[in-house]
């Protein structure tokens, strides 16, 4: 009798392995001296329906998702609320489109560093849960 009990242990132990969000290639453009923003890109694979509602990182005073689009024929950059991670698709923040960006740097991305960062989200229970993440800087 004491085996059938496991079963159910397992079962109850998985919602704590689910609502994860795997993080693939994760990037941030290096930047010239004195400049004060850089972009951060990676693809992200949510195993439940997921929102990406922000982050931080020590490298930056601020932390924005961002978009880029055209209007009027000029590529312009607008900040997200949020970025939606639907369950099982990867959704890719790369230049051009979705991305999170690094605003009011203290000090310049350098080819090669690790440039660490908190991201922020939030599942269909409404909990927010952070996600740490190590992006290498490239040119
Ligand atoms: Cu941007």
């Amino acid at each position: 009798m004491q085996h059938a009990l496991l079963p159910l242990l397992l079962a109850l132990a998985l919602p704590a392995l689910a609502d994860t969000v795997k993080v693939d290639n994760a990037w941030v453009r290096a930047t010239a001296p004195g400049q004060q923003i850089a972009g951060g890109f990676m693809n992200l694979t949510a195993d439940a329906d997921m929102v990406l509602v922000g982050g931080s990182s020590p490298v930056s005073k601020t932390f924005e998702l961002h978009f880029m689009r055209m209007e009027n024929g000029v590529m312009a950059m607008r900040q997200m609320k949020e970025i939606a991670l639907p369950r099982g698709k990867t959704v890719s923040l790369e230049p051009g489109g979705l991305h999170v960006m690094f605003i009011g740097l203290k000090g310049q991305i350098r080819p090669g560093q690790k440039v660490p960062m908190t991201l922020l989200v939030r599942g269909v229970d409404g909990r927010e849960r952070k996600l740490a993440v190590a992006a290498e800087a490239r040119r």
